[in-house]
């Protein structure tokens, strides 16, 4: 018999959405906490990347791919709105950089951190800076959480926190960046105030940031 990673990879190497949706309740179903259960599916989107770099898969392919993971990563992590008498650790402002339309990831850790008790704004992909320091003000942000998945989309990160150096919101607004190219360095060249290099990690990042511990 075909093992669940097996068919998992298959259904997201076909974009076969329905098939990743169904894969993905089981997986949960089986008793597999949301991360565990997401692990290889993420693997599976990775491979698609590889392929997709090798030649041997091409962007229509990626696209159904991607279809078929966000399909199943909305079983996985339902949105949950925060309830009334939650507490809220902070405000995160977040979305992937300008000129960039990978959104994967940023959901994943969108979604971690609503889980943990985040107020979290999605601005979405493709976002101009513009729009973060306009909505980082009206949504009184506590912390910018900026994706790039692109080397040619990092700078990015740099120019959008330059510009917030400039302005007097800097004090107020912390700064956490992260996505496949992105790491430590890169974070502290641009001067973020934190890196993760997924979703788990930026919540304990995020936390560290607002100074609070994991509740
Ligand atoms: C899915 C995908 C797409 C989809 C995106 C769909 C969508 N709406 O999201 C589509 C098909 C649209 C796409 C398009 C393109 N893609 Co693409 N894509 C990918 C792929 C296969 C997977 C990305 C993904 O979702 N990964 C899974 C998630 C869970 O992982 P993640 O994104 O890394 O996120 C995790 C961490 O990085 C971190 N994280 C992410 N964001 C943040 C933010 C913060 C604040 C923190 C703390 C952490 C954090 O936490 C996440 C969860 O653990 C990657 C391959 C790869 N190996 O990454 C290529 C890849 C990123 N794409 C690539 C390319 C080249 C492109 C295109 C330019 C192709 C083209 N010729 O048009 C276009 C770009 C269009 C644009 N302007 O943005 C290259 C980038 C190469 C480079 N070095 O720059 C890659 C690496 C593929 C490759 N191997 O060549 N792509």
């Amino acid at each position: 018999m075909e093992s669940a990673e097996v068919k998992i990879r298959r259904a997201i190497l076909e974009g076969n959405a329905e098939q990743a949706v169904a894969l993905a309740k089981q997986a949960l179903d089986s008793g597999l906490k949301p991360l565990e259960a997401l692990e290889p599916f993420v693997a599976a989107i990775r491979h698609a990347g590889d392929l997709f770099e090798e030649g041997d898969f091409f962007l229509p392919e990626l696209l159904m791919a991607s279809g078929a993971m966000k399909a199943a990563l909305g079983v996985i992590f339902p949105a949950t709105e925060g309830g009334e008498d939650r507490p809220v650790h902070g405000t995160v402002l977040a979305g992937t950089v300008q000129g960039d339309i990978h959104e994967i990831g940023k959901n994943l850790v969108c979604a971690l951190l609503t889980a943990h008790g985040f107020k979290v704004v999605d601005l979405g992909g493709d976002v101009p800076s513009d729009k973060f320091l306009e909505q980082a003000v009206i949504q009184k942000a506590d912390l910018l959480a900026l994706s790039a998945l692109l080397t040619t989309t990092m700078i990015q990160q740099k120019s959008l926190i330059d510009r917030l150096q400039k302005s007097e919101l800097r004090d107020r607004v912390k700064v956490m960046v992260g996505g496949a190219p992105v790491n430590a360095a890169w974070a502290k060249s641009i001067g973020a105030d934190g890196y993760a290099p997924d979703a788990a990690r930026a919540v304990d990042e995020a936390f560290r940031l607002m100074g609070k511990s994991r509740a």
